[in-house]
């Protein structure tokens, strides 16, 4: 989105923002935030002189094409969240969960004059997000903090929740919109881009590994996130602790490994996604074993054997299929992801390569750290 882009949604927001259930006097909106998708908006009011801010998303309905599903899902999910930390009494509940603020007429969305569809969420104050992770400390917590969040929803009662964006993490199915992509090559860019396709084509058996087993049973399906980036993790300002696991338009069901295998993606490494410095783009593994040490210590209780072995896999997985995602909408036109640049969604599928190739060349330690932590927690 740029910049005339961005000032036209925060008029477009200026005209539905009251049709929320706010009360107060509206002060002002600006964009916030760094997300690839959605636009993301924060609002100030004053509610009896006390200022108190929102955050408002115009749900990019390219990408989702069913908005109503996508916050059933969110208004499920963070209910029953927000239901078990009452019920065990968690303190400082508000801040611990994202909360739909629904619109005066009782949905939990208001469309603008131009068919866009807006949501609203209270905003959490006194919190910090990464972009990359500051010690392995900090990933140990991020890692408990997904762990956490996936045994909140373990017990969500039916039915099933709607997928928001069909095979979204289906590397079958984002092979073949690849290859049909490739094959139309309509901006004429394959040719500059031999090197990563060849990768994609040498890689393809065994980056559709997970999938595999969660169609044939192997991996059992649970909720997932599905997009864990550290980003979306939410800390306290102390950078202590995990407060919040936010940006929810994809939770769907999946496998639990699509989410720490987005952490590994993310954390475990020094460079940010798009870094063009390759030789700064390497797989940390002292990182990455304080990440699934976070897990594991919130995740071992309810994770089966196969799940467990498989979460080095899970990151060389995520890793494959963001490349695989970035190169294919090089290809299209840049169609999908915000660029800030011409090839920046190249850039970023080179990085993902080299951070793959990085894991690969470490892949007997990854491996060692992963059978040493799944023997400590299951002898917990
Ligand atoms: C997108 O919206 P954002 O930036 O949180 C994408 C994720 C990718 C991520 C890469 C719906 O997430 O799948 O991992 O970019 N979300 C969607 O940075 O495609
Ligand atoms: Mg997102």
């Amino acid at each position: 989105m740029n910049t005339g882009e961005q000032r036209n949604r925060l008029e477009l927001l200026k005209t539905v923002v009251r049709k929320f259930d706010l009360y107060g006097e509206f002060i002002d909106a600006k964009p916030f935030g760094s997300g690839h998708i959605n636009g993301t908006f924060v609002s100030l009011w004053n509610q009896a002189g006390t200022p108190v801010r929102y955050l408002h998303q115009r749900i990019n309905e390219k990408v989702f094409l069913h908005p109503d599903e996508v916050m059933d899902n969110i208004q499920r999910v963070t209910s029953h969240i927000m239901k078990k930390l009452e019920l065990s009494g968690v303190p400082d509940r508000s801040r611990r969960t994202s909360q739909v603020v629904p619109a005066k007429n009782g949905e939990l969305w208001v469309r603008d004059e131009t068919g866009g569809w807006w949501r609203t969420y209270l905003f959490i104050e006194g919190v910090k997000t990464c972009e990359l992770a500051g010690s392995p400390g900090q990933a140990r917590i991020l890692g408990s903090a997904v762990g956490k969040f996936q045994k909140l929803l373990a017990d969500l009662p039916g039915p099933r929740l709607h997928e928001s964006i069909p095979h979204f993490h289906d590397m079958v199915f984002r092979y073949l919109h690849f290859d049909e992509t490739r094959k139309r090559d309509v901006c004429k860019r394959a040719a500059g881009s031999d090197a990563e396709i060849a990768f994609m084509n040498e890689n393809r058996t065994r980056g559709e590994m997970l999938i595999r087993n969660l169609m044939d049973g192997g991996l059992p399906e649970r909720i997932c996130h599905n997009d864990t980036k550290m980003n979306n993790i939410l800390f306290n300002e102390e950078l202590t602790e995990g407060i919040c696991v936010t940006d929810l338009d994809t939770v769907m069901p999946g496998t639990v490994l699509y989410d720490v295998g987005d952490l590994i993606r993310t954390v475990a490494t020094r460079a940010a996604e798009d870094e063009t410095d390759l030789s700064v783009v390497r797989f940390d593994t002292e990182y990455f074993e304080a990440l699934v040490d976070g897990y594991l210590s919130e995740a071992a209780c309810f994770l089966t054997d196969a799940e467990s072995a498989l979460i080095a896999e899970a990151g060389r997985y995520i890793t494959h299929i963001m490349a695989l995602r970035f190169l294919t909408d090089y290809l299209e036109g840049d169609i999908y992801y915000k660029t800030g640049r011409a090839e920046h969604n190249l850039d970023r599928c080179r990085n993902q390569i080299a951070l793959i190739r990085d894991m690969d060349n470490q892949w007997d330690s990854i491996m060692e750290i992963l059978r040493n932590l799944r023997l400590r927690y299951a002898q917990i």
